[in-house]
């Protein structure tokens, strides 16, 4: 096991391959394995019409890790990759598979701070990227990266052009044919990062053995076969658009995939009606944009089957807009890149699919609901979620102290959301246990009050945010996005009287008590975003913060 991670223990590793949820393939393994039946089969394709046959894609990595051998990257090593949507993610990442390489996989949205944490705490020898991506100027930050390390006496490689990565000819391509076998599949194949929107993202060490259970179990759960075609709109070094079933799953079922340069409605509906596209993911902002967009001519999302909304809390009215825009299945998508992925099916009633965040995805997942003790509630009771299973992580990557709070003495993950298990054993996420609003110690859950308020037609979007109040402890505030108000992008503003007036009767009219009415109404241009393109109550919370100190000096 690579140093730094937390196996599994052998009595529960033994259980998990002796039921075959661990079968030892590896993701060169799967990759050879759609080749063999699906060789001809386009595997990618990007906006621009690029695309590769699985052979093409296969061979087109080995020349990835053949050139990434000469460089002198090697088995175990670990490899930043910071890359946007591009054809050459996939032969790049299969490049370092090939290679027994271990990937750390970063997002396009992270800054300098955070890929130097990564290349440091991962002990990287190469980072992978672009020059520019959007507006952002990826090259010249690992380059400066590159000079920080070196300040300290380490050599980092840095690439930002990929595709020279894939450029032939380069000696002993294929040699790794035959290697790939060695590859262990119970050992760690990449680390992932943490989706949390508070602090610096930790690093999430997943095993072949593991990943490959998830791809398998989604696949199956969404339907997604050799005629599958999957736009991967969201960042596809994301948990969410790898692995559910995602990137991954598409290939491992031979169908092809589709990249995005971004998920804005603009792109990906045509995108979607040039590539017969029929499985997308976004999370719920997203989504709620795209039902604003849906063409009227109905052709253009033909053949769209299944739009999944994960990595956020999906209001019920929310669920009710975009369910009504959209002519396709929706499924509901909890997941975490620590591991337990939780769908509504296929075959679920609409409530299901509308009001709950679905199951676990194998009956080997165990669930824990439970007190401020630890001691479980009764079912129906909110409580904190708490899980271990067959593809979720015994503990963070290098990071022993946040081991002992993260996870149980017994190996459950804190996973830090709150939820319900319903009679169905269906879950509903109520929101963080740390984004409760406490005003003068009534506890108010933001998602709640969000909820009723995107009930009106006028309100594009909501967040429900603590604000520190020398009376109340803390105060709600609402900030809104408003049908017909264009604010610049970054601006806070006071919502005139009338529509705070409007917003604090819609809440007490709802049936939720007095106490959750917002104190105070803002109108926002946007909401700030983590990198995956979730709202960021944190980054809201600092603005609003900064805004109120503005106004104090
Ligand atoms: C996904 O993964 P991460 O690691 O970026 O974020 C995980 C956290 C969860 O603990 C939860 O707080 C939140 O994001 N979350 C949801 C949710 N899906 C994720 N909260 C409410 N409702 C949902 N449907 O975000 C992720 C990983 C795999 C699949 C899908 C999402």
């Amino acid at each position: 096991m690579l140093a730094g991670a937390v196996p599994f223990s052998a009595e529960r590793a033994r259980q998990y391959r002796a039921a075959g949820l661990w079968n030892g393939s590896t993701f060169p393994a799967m990759l050879h394995d759609s080749v063999l039946r699906r060789g001809e089969h386009v595997a990618v394709v990007d906006a621009s019409g690029r695309s590769l046959t699985y052979r093409q894609l296969e061979h087109a990595s080995l020349v990835v890790a053949a050139r990434m051998r000469a460089a002198g990257v090697g088995d175990r090593d670990r490899v930043v990759l910071q890359l946007p949507n591009v054809l050459e993610f996939l032969p790049v990442l299969f490049g370092v598979f090939w290679i027994g390489a271990v990937p750390v996989f970063a997002l396009p949205a992270h800054r300098r701070e955070s890929i130097a944490h990564f290349v440091r705490h991962a002990d990287a020898v190469a980072l992978i990227t672009v020059e520019r991506h959007l507006r952002d100027p990826l090259g010249d930050v690992a380059r400066a990266v590159q000079e920080e390390l070196r300040g300290e006496g380490r050599e980092l490689l840095v690439i930002t052009h990929p595709e020279q990565l894939m450029e032939e000819p380069a000696d002993g391509v294929g040699e790794e044919l035959t290697r790939c076998a060695a590859i262990d599949a119970e050992d760690v194949a990449f680390l992932q990062l943490s989706g949390g929107t508070t602090g610096t993202p930790k690093l999430i060490p997943r095993t072949s053995d593991d990943y490959m259970l998830t791809l398998r179990l989604s696949d199956e759960i969404c339907a997604v076969d050799q005629d599958a075609v999957y736009l991967a709109a969201l960042p596809i070094a994301h948990n969410f658009t790898m692995s559910s079933p995602g990137v991954l799953g598409t290939l491992l079922a031979g169908g092809t995939v589709v990249v995005a340069p971004t998920p804005a409605p603009d792109v990906c509906l045509p995108l979607i009606r040039r590539e017969r596209v029929t499985i997308t993911a976004l999370v719920p902002p997203m989504a709620l944009l795209w039902a604003r967009h849906v063409p009227q001519d109905p052709d253009v999302l033909a053949s769209l089957r299944t739009l999944l909304i994960g990595g956020a809390k999906l209001t019920d009215a929310a669920a009710e807009r975009i369910a009504a825009a959209m002519p396709c299945r929706l499924q509901q998508v909890f997941g975490m890149a620590e591991g337990l992925v939780n769908y509504t099916r296929l075959d679920d009633p609409l409530e299901v699919v509308l009001h709950t965040q679905g199951r676990p995805m194998s009956e080997h997942d165990e669930i824990r609901i439970v007190d401020e003790q630890d001691r479980p509630v009764p079912r129906g009771t909110v409580g904190d979620l708490l899980t271990r299973g067959p593809y979720t992580i015994n503990g963070y990557y290098r990071a022993e102290e946040t081991n002992r709070v993260s996870f149980t003495s017994d190996g459950f993950y804190r996973t830090g959301d709150l939820v319900r298990m319903r009679e169905d054993g269906c879950l509903v996420v109520e929101g963080r246990s740390k984004d409760l609003i406490n005003r003068a110690g009534e506890k108010i859950v933001a998602a709640h009050v969000e909820d009723v308020l995107l009930r009106d037609r006028r309100i594009l979007d909501v967040l429900v945010v603590p604000v520190p109040d020398d009376v109340l402890g803390e105060r709600v505030v609402a900030v809104l996005r408003l049908q017909g108000h264009a604010l610049p992008a970054d601006a806070l503003e006071p919502a005139p009287a009338e529509v705070a007036r409007r917003v604090r009767r819609q809440v007490r009219d709802s049936g939720l008590p007095a106490f959750c009415a917002p104190d105070e109404c803002v109108l926002a241009g946007d909401f700030p975003m983590t990198a995956v393109g979730k709202s960021s109550r944190r980054d809201l919370r600092r603005m609003l913060a900064r805004r109120i100190a503005s106004a104090a000096s």
